[in-house]
């Protein structure tokens, strides 16, 4: 089932009506664009010629990229046909150029009820899969899956009953390749059946056909707000926060933890799974804000993330997992949240201390939340948050912008953070409470990354428009400027002389002794020093002051002696 364009052309001989016989998936135009540098985000929300629909609400995206055809994508959301009735259906839109244009479409529902929490991916041969969540008249959480890029749909699989649900599908090849796992919050399975007992965990190992949860019981702890990893063996692991209350005070809910669950066994259709659970420490608590002050005021901040490197590098069998927290000891008027970052690299055992992945000063007003994870084929991993490191204004915490991190060695170093969207405020729409404008309604719950090699694609709301609409944003490292992937540029003309993946034009590579910077060390470097002999270094950072001692001596020249490239200090 093809649709066509219909284009109409004024002609001197009055009206023309013209049907073309392309499918509208060529003939797409490019969407509603907003630039911060190099980096453009699409609408995905639009009509037929790209352009915003106003007075609609889109927010709580989440996306999947063919992994058999690149510029095949699809973001699913919360989708108010009216932003002021409450209520929400499963919107899609799918693009088959990459992102720069995208048509949409909505999901059946039953007569009143209502769909939620969005959740997308793909199996290996590059048929999409979205899991709704239904609420009212039915409550029922279902997958839809589409073979033909987001076109058409097929019609929905029950799976469970729970809220903030995550599903991922194995795409290892390996022994659990093609099964579906997802998960959902213990506390929020309002079951119908009170002799249920709260479970968090469903698998199908049959496609999609069918669902089962586990029959021997999950850890009994209070699990939610979680993400799903699949390692290359096909060991599955779960994120979540520990939902215990560890303190309410004028801010937020402190909770009381991070989990990371796990299961080698949840691959085997011929068993039951089983799985272990553990506290990590991510540097902070786990909060839910609603602060009038705070991002988000009536939804909450994200969830925590957790993924793995699938590579035969080094790096490997990495797990790592990133989240917004909050100071164990923080107090009011202190900086609120950062994203943490921890690493472990012997299948969850251990885990290293938590990384800071934002780089700025500090600041009562500086929320880091909503944080996106992803791991790259060539093991570098991609962070995204929103950021109001930058807000301006009554309420500064409501100004947020994206931005960027990426790390080449498995997380012990990050690239300097990066904005890569404009500004725009979280709490809009908004309403006028006691005199002071308030948030309406929550801009969703989270947001949705997935790597490739070149860089990240990001499903994420924003307010460009003055309403909560859904871009496709694609980050990608680029040090040298040019708007191109530097993973790119390196199988072009770049160079990279320290194997570090970032190009040389990027980096100041400098060689002790190389004083008139040829790359070697010789003889007319020794000259440079001879010639400065007995006078002070012009500072500390003087290359002629070998041994830092202030002036440039004989010591100096027997220093750059044993620098040099060839024996003899000879030239090339
Ligand atoms: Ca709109
Ligand atoms: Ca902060
Ligand atoms: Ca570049
Ligand atoms: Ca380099």
């Amino acid at each position: 089932m093809n649709k066509y364009n219909q284009k109409t052309i004024a002609g001197s001989a009055g009206i023309l009506i013209l049907i073309s016989l392309t499918p509208n998936l060529n003939a797409a135009v490019t969407s509603h664009v907003i630039s911060q540098g190099v980096y453009n985000s699409h609408q995905v929300n639009v009509d037929t010629d790209g352009q915003n629909i106003v007075g609609d609400k889109a927010n709580e995206p989440s996306i999947a990229t063919s992994l058999v055809n690149q510029n095949n994508i699809v973001v699913g959301w919360r989708s108010f046909a009216d932003a002021t009735i409450p209520n929400k259906q499963a919107g899609y839109g799918y693009s088959f150029d990459g992102g720069h244009s995208w048509s949409n479409g909505t999901l059946p529902s039953e007569p009143l009820q209502q769909r939620t929490d969005p959740v997308l991916d793909t199996d290996a041969l590059g048929n999409f899969y979205y899991q709704s969540m239904g609420h009212g008249s039915v409550n029922q959480s279902s997958l839809f899956k589409s073979m033909d890029g987001g076109i058409s749909w097929s019609d929905p699989v029950d799976q469970f009953i729970g809220d903030k649900n995550w599903m991922l599908i194995d795409k290892t090849g390996g022994s659990g390749a093609g099964n579906i796992y997802s998960t959902w919050r213990r506390s929020g399975s309002s079951h119908p059946d009170p002799s249920y007992i709260p479970k968090y965990f469903i698998r199908s190992t049959d496609g999609g056909i069918s669902y089962q949860e586990p029959d021997v019981g999950l850890p009994v702890i209070n699990l939610g707000f979680g993400r799903i990893a699949i390692a290359s063996n096909s060991d599955v692991y779960l994120s979540g926060m520990k939902e215990d209350y560890l303190t309410v005070n004028s801010i937020a809910i402190i909770r009381n933890g991070h989990y990371f669950l796990k299961s080698i066994n949840a691959k085997d259709p011929n068993v039951s799974p089983t799985f272990t659970a553990q506290q990590v420490d991510m540097g902070g608590n786990a909060v839910t804000l609603y602060t009038q002050n705070g991002p988000n005021p009536i939804g909450a901040d994200g969830d925590v993330q957790i993924s793995t490197d699938l590579s035969s590098g080094v790096m490997g069998g990495n797990i790592y997992m990133f989240h917004y927290t909050q100071a164990y000891n923080w107090q009011i008027g202190e900086d609120p949240l950062d994203v943490h970052f921890i690493r472990s690299e012997d299948g969850g055992d251990t885990w290293s201390a938590p990384v800071r992945v934002n780089d700025d000063v500090p600041a009562a007003q500086s929320y880091q939340y909503f944080p996106m994870l992803g791991v790259a084929p060539n093991s570098r991993i991609d962070t995204v948050w929103y950021d109001t490191r930058n807000g301006t204004g009554d309420k500064p915490g409501s100004m947020a912008q994206l931005y960027y991190s990426y790390s080449w060695d498995g997380g012990v170093s990050w690239s300097e953070n990066q904005a890569v969207t404009p500004s725009f405020n979280t709490h809009q729409p908004t309403k006028l409470v006691n005199g002071s404008l308030r948030q309406t309604d929550k801009i969703g719950d989270y947001t949705h990354l997935v790597s490739d090699a070149n860089g990240a694609h990001i499903a994420y709301s924003a307010t460009f428009n003055g309403e909560q609409d859904v871009y496709y944003l694609n980050v990608f490292p680029d040090c040298n400027n040019n708007a191109i992937s530097d993973v790119i540029d390196l199988t072009q003309d770049s160079e990279d002389t320290d194997a570090n993946h970032i190009p040389d034009e990027c980096e100041v590579l400098v060689i002790p002794g190389d004083l008139d910077g040829d790359g070697d060390v010789d003889r007319n470097d020794m000259s440079i020093v001879l010639a400065s002999r007995n006078q002070p270094a012009s500072g500390t950072d003087d290359p002629k002051d070998l041994n830092n001692d202030g002036m440039i001596t004989t010591r100096d020249a027997r220093m750059l002696r044993g620098l040099c490239t060839r024996s003899r200090c000879a030239t090339e």
